[in-house]
């Protein structure tokens, strides 16, 4: 481990509010640790969460800037933070229903815009922080405290939602594969643009319980299994597809800042 890491986090927060077998905080971990090993220096950077358990995984565990502003609006705050200093780097970690349900408008115009910041999705699939409520990520059929008979709606798939919407470099990765996850958030911080992470995170509180999942291992293992790279998936017939999570690097365009 980097040393600098520890020089990173406020040591006296830990441990972490996180679940056992929450999977927020190895993208804590991957996080920091692109910071570290990108050379980048926490004062210069200002970290944006909105409200649910992932938005705890900056504030208040990460010695900087942070807001943890009301629920949805990471990205509007970051917007605004980025205009007024526009030589901050940007980040904003929060969760799935965060970002892309009540947030859901900032985060395609933001995309649209192509505003140089970096959004880090942590997707657990469902509102953890609240009881395990349906989200806009739910699979088809999954069992929630709001859906006992099963999800009847589709979720959207994050990378492609900002994809159509312009983000310039967007990637997807599980917590169960952190290197790779890593490697894309190095690439997204350094880009120059909007760029997007999707990291998927079991929650085996509220989503592991419901589906069928033994544990926090079942639901790693599952991960694991069930993620495909974009270049595996490229030779396989759809029906091969079927139940699976392509992973990897979706865009990137434009230049490093
Ligand atoms: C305006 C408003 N609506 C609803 C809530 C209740 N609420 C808090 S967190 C949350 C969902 C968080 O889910 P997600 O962003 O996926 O994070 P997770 O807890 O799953 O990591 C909800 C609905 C709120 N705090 N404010
Ligand atoms: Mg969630």
């Amino acid at each position: 481990m980097n040393p600098y890491i520890y020089q990173m986090i406020n040591p006296e927060v830990f441990p972490t509010p996180f679940c056992p077998g929450c999977g927020h905080g190895i993208l804590m971990g991957a996080v920091l640790r692109a910071i570290a090993e990108l050379g980048m220096d926490m004062k210069q950077m200002l970290f944006a969460s909105g409200i649910g358990c992932a938005a705890w995984i900056i504030s208040p565990h990460f010695k900087a800037d942070t807001l943890h502003t009301l629920h949805g609006r990471a990205v509007a705050y970051a917007t605004g933070a980025k205009l007024f200093n526009p030589k901050l780097k940007v980040m904003v970690i929060s969760g799935d229903g965060d970002i892309s349900a009540i947030g859901g408008n900032h985060l395609i115009h933001a995309a649209r815009r192509n505003i140089d910041m970096t959004v880090v999705c942590a997707n657990n699939s469902i509102y953890g922080m609240t009881g395990g409520q349906v989200a806009s990520t739910t699979p088809l059929g999954s069992f929630t405290s709001t859906t006992p008979t099963g999800n009847p709606e589709p979720p959207f798939d994050l990378c492609r939602l900002v994809q159509a919407a312009g983000a310039t470099f967007v990637a997807r990765h599980p917590v169960a594969t952190p290197v790779p996850l890593t490697q894309a958030l190095k690439k997204a911080i350094a880009h120059k643009g909007f760029s997007f992470v999707e990291a998927l995170s079991p929650c085996p509180t509220h989503y592991g319980r419901r589906n069928a999942f033994r544990d926090a291992y079942d639901m790693i293992q599952g991960l694991r299994k069930n993620c495909i790279s974009i270049e595996k998936a490229k030779n396989l017939p759809p029906e091969e597809l079927k139940g699976k999570i392509i992973v990897g690097e979706f865009v990137n365009q434009g230049g490093q800042s």
